[in-house]
């Protein structure tokens, strides 16, 4: 059984959104070719209130990329985003969402934030994704979509924590790079923590 997980490929993460992945549109059409591989497919969706504790705005002096302490954990604030109900939390129009069975909304306490699909950041609650996976009896989980290096490797990370055969699917995926190098950094760091690094015409999911 083999699941394909979507990460938060919404309009503020691909270009003229407020917090654009450089390129981020250019993996839909990739991403819409390989759903007929897969046994099930799930969407994680960034899901802030306005008063979230990641929005630089709501931290008098702040700016974006600026770290803070937020309920104990370090954050890194952001430009406001994917605010419910606003444009740029929708899924870009062009995603193909029909075979998605399931939307796990994140980020939506604004305490703490979620970079993965699965869980908070501080471990604290979980979105019930992981649950979801087990009760339909996944046991590969390939994970596209934005940004590689914050919520799609927390989200590949997790699931290959909670035991599932992990697959980043690499060139279904773009990253923020707020440092240079931040990519390929969590690239190796997914691949070290046994991910499988794959690209979308690979035989893996084939069979
Ligand atoms: C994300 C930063 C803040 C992401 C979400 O989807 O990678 N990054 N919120
Ligand atoms: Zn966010």
């Amino acid at each position: 059984m083999k699941a394909l997980i979507l990460v938060d490929i919404q309009y503020d993460f691909i270009s003229g959104g407020a917090l654009a992945v450089p390129e981020g549109e250019n993996i839909i059409p990739t991403i819409n070719q390989i759903q007929k591989h897969f046994d099930l497919v799930i969407a994680t969706q960034d899901f802030h209130p306005v008063d979230h504790g990641s929005f630089a705005a709501n931290h008098e002096g702040k700016n974006p990329g600026e770290i803070i302490d937020l309920n104990g954990l370090p954050q890194i604030l952001w430009p406001i985003h994917c605010v419910q109900g606003s444009n740029g939390a929708e899924f870009v129009k062009e995603l193909n969402m029909e075979n998605v069975t399931k939307i796990f909304p994140k980020g939506t306490d604004k305490g703490i934030d979620s970079y993965s699909g699965f869980f908070d950041n501080g471990h604290k609650k979980a979105t019930g994704l992981g649950d979801y996976l087990k009760e339909k009896a996944a046991k590969e989980v390939f994970v596209v979509g934005l940004a590689t290096d914050y919520c799609v490797k927390f989200t590949a990370l997790d699931a290959q924590d909670l035991g599932f055969k992990t697959y980043l699917i690499k060139d279904a995926t773009r990253g923020v790079n707020l440092q240079p190098g931040d990519v390929d950094k969590a690239i190796k760091e997914m691949a070290g923590k046994g991910v499988n690094i794959i690209e979308s015409k690979s035989q893996d999911y084939f069979n």
